[in-house]
């Protein structure tokens, strides 16, 4: 089941021109438009879920997740990636269609306070050696 108001929904129907990267008939993986690291790619599956927590067939989820091993050997990302799910408001998620972020390309420091928001704790205790 597709969204028609959704941009994600008609990239993956092929019906806006994108960077794909990747496609099979279930997802379809392209180039993040406002890239965080030099590869930022994300994989959506062809139809429309919110989020994470909107129902998503365990079968979907498990092949969406299944495409990241896809990307990064394709993108060359044998020193490490980092994928990332923006879930609701909390997350500052922009587009409501399910998505996984692999971001590579370099060096990706742990988020810090600073990053997470006026709300996090401190994360040094979390990560003190
Ligand atoms: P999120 O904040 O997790 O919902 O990330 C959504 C990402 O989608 C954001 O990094 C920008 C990207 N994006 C939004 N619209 C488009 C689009 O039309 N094309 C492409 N390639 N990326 C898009």
């Amino acid at each position: 089941m597709t969204d028609p108001n959704c941009i994600f929904c008609k990239i993956g129907a092929g019906e806006i021109p994108t960077n794909k990267v990747y496609e099979d008939e279930e997802c379809i993986a392209f180039r993040d438009m406002e890239p965080l690291m030099p590869t930022h790619v994300l994989i959506i599956p062809k139809d429309h879920y919110r989020d994470i927590t909107d129902d998503v067939p365990a079968a979907t989820l498990g092949h969406c997740f299944s495409v990241v091993k896809t990307i990064a050997e394709q993108e060359g990302l044998t020193n490490g990636f980092r994928i990332l799910v923006n879930t609701g408001d909390d997350a500052s998620q922009s587009v409501k269609h399910f998505h996984i972020h692999i971001l590579g390309g370099g060096h990706m420091p742990r988020p810090n306070d600073q990053d997470w928001g006026e709300h996090a704790t401190n994360s040094s205790k979390f990560y003190s050696a």
